[in-house]
């Protein structure tokens, strides 16, 4: 049971960065100040990983067991085809917070992708391909204003999705709503995003093997846009045994049961949708900003294998297990430590609940 447990955990927070792409790095008392990544004409570059290191070795480059400390920077050359990162001046970057030491090199992990890999979500309705890239018109040059488009991935129905953000711009309104947008759902969960973002995995749980994004921006102020990158897990099992997908038609049931956010005139960051009972108009809600709200139907049951839902319901009873037994622990070592300061200043903390009897002289306490 508890190998199921791990084994769904697994699946879900590996990530598919493990990619053999290119690296470059640099020691910083070099005479080097900048690292150029180059990808060749017709390619996009997708930066996976930047880090600081502190390298013992002469290698100025990650070896096995350095330490490190990743950064989260928003490189705007991503999805171009070259791009220049000046290195901290002087023989030391960023000091690495995991061992307390200054970093001496820095690494920038990268992949060249083709240009042709990456669809634009404005010319296609629907995608079938097991993984993929999708970003915005013109991407990574700006977007038009007014534009509204989506498109619809769905894969083998023994598969699911993961989606992942590699760049965003997109007009946010002083970050308390999105001006412009990305609307991805399928029929259990909704996330909308908006401003920058770079190099994370879209945080809502795909539960379906077919998911729509939606991309909509407003009149004015048009940014980079978005790049995000698609996958169906776990693999099939033999390509050729893959039958084609049947098309359904735009306006399938899916899509209009789920409210479109561009109808609303505030700026929601997540809309969600909650099926009452019977067949009574769907409910639109409002969720806080940058949370994945879901919303579990009748059809559920179906839809998650069985394996999963002893998991995640064993999984999550451990999780409450642990969470009780800490929080009885840190009572415990509570007013185990109450008593101890008791002891030491004779505190009666409610002596209206008890008898004066209870307390017949001070060295007692000392006893405690
Ligand atoms: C730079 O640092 C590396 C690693 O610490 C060292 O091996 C190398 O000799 C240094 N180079 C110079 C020019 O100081
Ligand atoms: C998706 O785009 C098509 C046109 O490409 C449009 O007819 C349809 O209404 C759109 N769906 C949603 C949910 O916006
Ligand atoms: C709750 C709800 O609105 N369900 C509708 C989903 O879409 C189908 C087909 O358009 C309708 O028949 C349902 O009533
Ligand atoms: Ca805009």
């Amino acid at each position: 049971m508890m190998e199921i447990y791990l084994l769904v955990m697994l699946v879900f927070f590996l990530t598919p960065n493990l990619i053999n792409g290119e690296s470059t790095s640099a020691c910083f008392n070099s005479s080097q100040k900048a690292l150029m990544l180059q990808c060749g004409a017709g390619y996009m570059l997708r930066i996976t990983k930047a880090f600081y290191g502190y390298s013992t070795s002469d290698s100025c480059s990650f070896q096995m067991g350095d330490c490190i400390y990743v950064e989260h920077e928003k490189y705007p050359c991503v999805g171009r085809n070259s791009c220049r990162i000046n290195l901290p001046s002087g023989d030391h970057g960023q000091r690495i917070p995991s061992c307390n030491i200054e970093s001496n090199y820095f690494q920038v992990d990268y992949e060249c992708i083709p240009v042709e890999t990456t669809q634009d979500i404005c010319e296609h309705s629907l995608l079938t391909d097991q993984r993929g890239y999708i970003s915005s018109p013109r991407y990574p040059n700006n977007y038009k204003e007014d534009m509204d488009c989506n498109v619809t991935i769905r894969v083998d129905s023994s598969q699911k999705l993961k989606v992942y953000v590699i760049d965003m711009e997109l007009e946010n309104n002083r970050n308390i709503g999105c001006d412009d947008w990305i609307y991805t759902y399928d029929s259990f969960s909704s996330i909308t995003l908006c401003g920058r973002r770079s190099n994370e995995k879209l945080n809502m749980v795909i539960r379906e093997n077919e998911l729509t994004i939606q991309f909509k921006s407003n009149f004015a102020t048009n940014q980079k846009g978005f790049w995000v990158f698609y996958e169906a897990y776990p693999p099939l099992p033999d390509k050729t045994t893959s039958k084609p997908t049947t098309i359904k038609s735009e306006n399938s049931e899916t899509a209009e049961n789920l409210s479109n956010p561009s109808t609303s005139k505030v700026p929601i960051l997540i809309t969600s949708i909650k099926q009452t009972e019977g067949s009574s108009p769907p409910q639109k809600t409002e969720v806080k900003i940058f949370r994945t709200e879901s919303h579990t139907t009748t059809e559920e049951k179906e839809e998650l294998p069985f394996a999963a839902i002893v998991g995640g319901v064993i999984g999550t009873l451990s999780l409450v297990l642990t969470v009780l037994l800490i929080l009885l622990a840190v009572k415990w070592w509570r007013e185990r430590k109450m008593q101890r300061d008791k002891s030491q200043f004779l505190e009666v903390r409610n002596p209206a609940f008890r008898n004066s009897n209870e307390f017949p002289g001070a060295e007692n306490y000392y006893n405690c």
